[in-house]
């Protein structure tokens, strides 16, 4: 069975690969300084020029970008190469208001389905698999992401998206699908009704690929056991390029980084310094092969730590592990990235009280989402229509910012408990 996309980058010697990222570095470098006006700003500003920058030794040199920056730019101000040169865009959420927009030209597409194939390869993908992905297709990366990858590989695609979970199963079993990619979330629900509608025996899977959320080992444990598969985790975020930034191997301990595409760091969420390698810290990366959002030195908020050495499938390539959480506030709700503040400015836009709280649970592998929040003195003495229709009002701006429904609670004022020190404002009742 082929275990390598491509050994000759998979299993290169680690000198190899500083060798090429060094290259690719001084190249970007030296392209967005020249092309990107908001580029060029920002490295003056640090005092630091495309000369300052011979090697990925000088990387730390460079200034971040935070989502913040995409913010400030957006929709066009980081884009690298000619608009007519880009093919697709994909979307993410922002912190507030604006969505963050990521650019791809063809070349950047072909480079992130080698990405993805590396990562079904790894868990087993030939040209014989039926490769099943549920994750959403759209402006979420996980569904083309992933789909572009398969086809690389010439695996059988189904293109199903999320949800229909009934269909899904059916094709599953009717179509013989040996490879699931979805949110671990949704795995755990369609393992659940795979059993209520007593088809385990009808099912063919032999893998799955799950990430774009957090889950632990038990969890993977349990869709080993439940789906009779080797679950594989991939990471990855739509600012970089989607899913298949990084990739688990056969060892199941932590997941490969692509590093001929994106340089991984560690930093000092606090204050900035890079950390060395075993050192718990927030991600950072620097794409260097992208053309149109090759965005250098992007703080990812993700908590992780990397580490080198010999794999015992034959890779190279430096290892991050699963996520440990963020150095923001930013929750995943069913795959959807939700940040606490853009639900603070619909509630702030609709006239209501800063008092509030996020409730978030699981409930039959299920996410929900709670939004309590005081009415205002003057809106308690609003007749029961009205405070009806402010609620429907509000739930329905909720679903704009956020894409993901939400059940709204209106409470009476003063009713939600406050706080001596930092404001509880979010409520984590999951458990993974
Ligand atoms: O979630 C891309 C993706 C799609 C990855 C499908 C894997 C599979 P975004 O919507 O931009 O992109 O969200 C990115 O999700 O910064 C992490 O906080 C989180 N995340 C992604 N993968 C994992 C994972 C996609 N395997 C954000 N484990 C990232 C934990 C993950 N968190």
């Amino acid at each position: 069975m082929r275990q390598y996309f491509q050994p000759e980058i998979e299993c290169a010697a680690p000198e190899e690969i500083i060798k090429l990222q060094s290259e690719r570095l001084v190249d970007t470098v030296r392209r967005v300084y020249d092309t990107v006006p908001y580029y060029r700003k920002k490295m003056d500003e640090k005092g630091v020029t495309p000369d300052d920058i011979k090697s990925r030794e000088d990387l730390h040199k460079l200034p971040f970008l935070t989502k913040d920056d995409l913010r400030e730019a957006y929709p066009y101000g980081l884009l690298a190469a000619p608009l007519a040169d880009c093919v697709r865009i994909h979307s993410t959420s922002g912190t507030t208001g604006k969505r963050v927009v990521a650019f791809y030209t063809q070349h950047d597409i072909d480079l992130w389905d080698d990405c993805c194939a590396r990562a079904l390869v790894a868990a087993g993908a030939t040209t014989e698999d039926v490769v099943h992905v549920a994750y959403g297709y759209g402006l979420f990366t996980g569904g083309m992401g992933i789909n572009g990858g398969a086809h690389r590989v010439g695996c059988l695609t189904l293109p199903m998206s999320s949800g229909n979970t009934e269909r899904q199963i059916q094709f599953m079993c009717d179509l013989g699908s040996t490879i699931l990619c979805c949110t671990p979330s949704y795995a755990e629900y369609l393992a659940e009704t795979i059993e209520e509608m007593g088809l385990r025996d009808e099912i063919k899977l032999k893998a799955g690929i799950f990430g774009a959320e957090a889950w632990s080992e038990e969890m993977r444990g349990r869709l080993q056991e439940k789906l009779g598969i080797q679950a594989y985790d991939i990471y990855g975020l739509t600012e970089i390029i989607g899913p298949g930034v990084s990739f688990e191997c056969s060892e199941q301990a932590g997941m490969h980084v692509n590093e001929d595409h994106f340089i991984p760091e560690i930093i000092n969420p606090e204050t900035g310094e890079v950390l060395p390698d075993g050192e718990k810290g927030e991600l950072v990366f620097t794409c260097i092969s992208k053309d149109a959002f090759p965005l250098l030195r992007y703080r990812t908020r993700d908590i992780c730590v990397l580490t080198r050495g010999e794999c015992g499938c034959g890779r190279t390539l430096v290892k991050m592990a699963k996520p440990m959480g963020r150095s923001d506030d930013m929750l995943i709700i069913r795959g959807v990235n939700v940040f606490p503040s853009q639900i603070e400015t619909v509630l702030i836009g609709c006239g209501f009280s800063g008092n509030y709280q996020i409730v978030v649970d699981r409930v039959h592998h299920t996410d929900t989402l709670e939004v309590l929040v005081e009415l205002n003195p003057e809106m308690f003495t609003d007749t029961v229509k009205q405070i009806e229709a402010r609620e429907r009002d509000l739930r329905e701006k909720l679903k704009n910012m956020l894409g993901i429904s939400a059940k709204v609670t209106l409470k009476a004022p003063k009713s939600i408990a406050r706080s001596e020190g930092k404001a509880v404002r979010i409520i984590d009742k999951r458990k993974i």
